[in-house]
């Protein structure tokens, strides 16, 4: 894995403008949010994050007041775009623009760009994928059809070929400090309800779109040998939690059944979902920000991977999995049937093998 290559200049007078649509879920304003912390935390820039959607940042960061257009959030400016296309001056025109995923900036804001002398950095941020391609398009130019102005494409990615992944300078050290303090660790998880039995059993934390196979898994933990909790945010897979519980899944919810422990916590902060990860023996996430995150851990992961239509995303998983599970066929074999990829469904012995390979893969973590 390598760090971020996206290293704007580090002048204190520099602004930066990131636009952001939500298209769903909480991916796009979470790898926002934290590409403008990092940007103004360690390089010192001035960040404006534009976001349509301040109900869904709001559950990554609660201190987000929903009502107001304008706020200043840990040191970002947040402005709430409302497809507002009024005049821009050049004075509100930041040193670099960022669009996230294709999101279509304002076109007044564009026409203002164009009159900058010099003329801003502006860069279109992509998604993250292992796949081969993204070497050859990361950096490509794109003309303005219009004005005399290039935006660049900025693919994220696994190689130096790519934009890198977002990793905070201090994160690692910030993560070996907390799992080494045991009771900063039983401390969090008591904050979330757990109880001592939970703590010293098999903790996974649980983060997957509501078309996981997710019944099917807990059946197969409730048969395990061992005992597991399995953490599950508030809204994530309501369907087979609420059925597993046989009540709503609300936080604070738990119900035993066999081996297995399945309590609903708090949805967290972006900045202590870290240290849900870290706490927890594995861990489950989706989508691009908790995937990342959970690469940052050391610890095993299983990915749901975005779904994209004609099983697309597949490919893009195949890819990941290619180069960054060789070495264990029994996380490739888990990490395939928990979406959708292989036909084979035998979960206790794909649960079962995983389980015993676990060691081993977390020592490659
Ligand atoms: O929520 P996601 O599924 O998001 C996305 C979007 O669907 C997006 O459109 C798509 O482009 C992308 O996936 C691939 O999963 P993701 O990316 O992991 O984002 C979740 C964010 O929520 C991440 O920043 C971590 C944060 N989070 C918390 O802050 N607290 C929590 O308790 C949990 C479970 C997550």
């Amino acid at each position: 894995m390598i760090q971020t290559q996206f290293q704007p200049p580090s002048s204190p007078s520099t602004s930066l403008a990131l636009f952001c649509k939500v298209i769903d879920n909480f991916g796009d304003i979470g790898i926002c949010w934290r590409l403008a912390r990092q940007l103004s935390n360690e390089h010192q820039i001035t960040v404006t994050l534009w976001v349509d959607d301040l109900i869904s940042f709001k559950k990554i960061c609660p201190e987000l007041d929903v009502e107001t257009e304008r706020q200043i959030v840990q040191h970002i400016h947040v402005r709430h775009w409302r497809n507002q296309d009024a005049y821009f001056e050049i004075t509100e025109i930041a040193d670099i623009v960022i669009e996230f995923f294709g999101c279509d900036i304002p076109p007044n804001y564009i026409a203002t760009m164009s009159k900058c002398q010099p003329k801003p950095v502006w860069l279109n941020l992509e998604g993250l994928s292992a796949e081969e391609w993204v070497e050859g398009c990361h950096t490509l130019p794109s003309s303005h059809p219009q004005y005399p102005l290039t935006k660049y494409f900025f693919f994220p990615g696994f190689t130096h070929q790519t934009g890198g992944l977002l990793l905070e300078n201090n994160l690692i050290k910030e993560r070996e400090q907390f799992v080494h303090a045991a009771t900063q660790v039983n401390d969090f998880l008591k904050q979330l309800g757990l109880t001592p039995e939970e703590m010293n059993s098999f903790k996974v934390s649980m983060f997957c779109y509501p078309h996981a196979p997710l019944s099917t898994l807990f059946d197969t933990w409730k048969q395990s040998n061992e005992a597991i909790t399995c953490l599950v945010p508030t809204g994530v897979a309501n369907e087979a939690v609420s059925v597993f519980l046989e009540s709503d899944a609300i936080p604070g919810a738990s119900r035993k059944r066999g081996n297995l422990t399945v309590r609903v916590i708090p949805f967290v902060p972006q900045n202590a979902y870290d240290k849900l990860l870290w706490s927890c023996d594995l861990n489950f996430v989706r989508g691009e920000d908790s995937f990342v995150r959970a690469q940052w851990t050391g610890k095993a992961f299983i990915w749901h991977i975005y779904p994209q239509d004609e099983n697309l995303h597949h490919k893009k998983l195949q890819a990941f999995l290619n180069a960054h599970t060789a070495e264990s066929t029994s996380s490739k074999r888990f990490a395939l049937a928990w979406n959708a990829a292989l036909t084979e469904s035998d979960w206790p012995d794909l649960w079962l093998t995983y389980r015993k390979d676990l060691t081993e893969i977390q020592s490659l973590s």
